[in-house]
Formats: structure tokens, sequence, C-alpha cells
């Protein structure tokens, strides 16, 4: 009798133990999949952190204004990016490797579009939005800020990045 009760108390503990590492294996996960995601070039930042504004216009034959920008390790940058154009563009910020592969991406999935991530706003003809980047990380390859939308950066549609230490 007495060892049928301590068997039933030790399996609803058990379960209680199971339940308990169940729920703390799988709230770290959810709140993982936004963090874990690392870059080379920075962080997201929210915007009431930035230090400096920078405006950016996407205009007609696939140019950005302006098309260079300095930008110094440490700042938090909002770009606020209107689109002066008829078509649909975007301002991803990466280095080389994260641009190449975004690219790809884009290309994959022939012209539809997707949404904002956390390196890039898309942009409609008239609109505006704006990002903000932590550039607290010396990138292993240069910075670019760049439209993706197929066939738009190999038309020369980016900015180019001058990096300040
Ligand atoms: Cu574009």
């Amino acid at each position: 009798m007495v060892w049928h009760r301590i068997s039933q108390q030790v399996s609803v503990m058990l379960r209680a133990v199971i339940c308990l590492l169940l729920f703390l294996g799988m709230v770290p996960v959810s709140v993982r999949a936004d963090d874990q995601t690392t870059y080379s070039f920075g962080e997201p930042a929210k915007a009431a952190e930035a230090t400096r504004t920078v405006t950016i216009l996407a205009l007609p034959d696939m140019r950005f204004d302006p098309d260079s920008l300095t930008i110094k390790h440490g700042e938090v940058i909002t770009f606020v990016v209107t689109n002066k154009d008829k078509v649909l563009h975007e301002l991803d910020i990466g280095d080389k490797p994260a641009l190449r592969q975004h690219q790809k991406m884009m290309l994959q999935m022939s012209g539809a579009q997707h949404g904002d991530s956390a390196t890039s706003v898309m942009v409609r003809p008239g609109e505006t939005k704006s990002l903000t980047w932590r550039f607290n990380k010396t990138p292993d390859s240069p910075i670019e800020l760049a439209c993706l939308v197929a066939g738009h950066y190999q038309a020369g549609m980016k900015i180019e990045v001058d990096w300040a230490e």
C-alpha cells in the first residue's frame, strides 16, 4: 500500500518535472529564433538608439542618392528611404557575402516580393520606410547598401560605404 502510494507520488512528480523541462526547453527556442542570427557587419537596433539619420532617395535609372557614405565604427544609423521611382526598390544592408546570399534568394523568388527583414526594407513607389542598424563590428569585407530587387544591383543600384574605425 505504502509503496503504491510512493510510486504514484513519484510518477506525478516525474510528470511535473518532464512538463517543466519541456516548458523550459521550448521557451528559449522561440526567444532564440530572433536573437540567434548574427551578422558580421553589426546588428539591428531600435530607432530610438540612433546616433545619426541618413536620408536616402531611390531614384529612376537604378540610382540611390547619395551613392556613397562614410560610416564610423560604433554609429547607430537610421536610414530613411524614400522611393521616388515608379518601380519597387529595396535597401539592404550587408557585406559582400551577405548581399550575395540575399541576392540568390531574391532571384529564386523570381520577382515575388518578400517583406522587410532585419537587414532590409522594401519600398514601393512613393513610399518612405526606415531601418536602423548598429555598426558595432569591423566588417570582414566592405559593407554595401544595395537594392537587391532582381537585376537592380547588377545595374549598379548600391551605395558604396567608406568604413572609418
Ligand atoms: Cu531597386
